[in-house]
């Protein structure tokens, strides 16, 4: 193992610490170390074609001009990927989906990042 230094600011550093607390870490390098292999992780996976099943879910305003045009072509030009998606009216404008996906990494990845963008 080596030892790195790394520069962070105070704000992040506070959140760190109560992210050691929280879930018991016996450190701030085991806790740091756990969050990069969970990001190595994450990368690694979805930049293949490994078969997956995904939930995304998001929260967007219904009276935002074009914006549930938009969410629904999307879907439907993804629909190979699509398994089921719940359509939740939120409040007065605001709309919650959760959409359940299934497909190689690599597309989920992408059509959730359009679907969110
Ligand atoms: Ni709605």
């Amino acid at each position: 193992m080596e030892r790195i230094t790394i520069t962070i600011d105070d704000d992040l550093l506070a959140s760190v610490d109560a992210l050691v607390n929280a879930k018991g870490y016996t450190s701030r390098s085991e806790a740091i170390r756990d969050l990069l292999r969970a990001a190595a992780r994450a990368e690694h996976v979805t930049d293949t074609d490994t078969p997956c099943v995904a939930t995304l879910t998001y929260v967007y305003n219904h009276a935002q001009r074009d914006l549930p045009q938009r969410l629904a072509d999307a879907q439907h030009d993804h629909h190979d990927l699509s398994v089921a998606t719940t359509h939740v009216h939120f409040g007065h404008e605001d709309c919650l989906e959760v959409a359940i996906l299934r497909g190689p990494a690599a597309a989920i990845s992408a059509h959730a990042n359009e679907l969110t963008a």
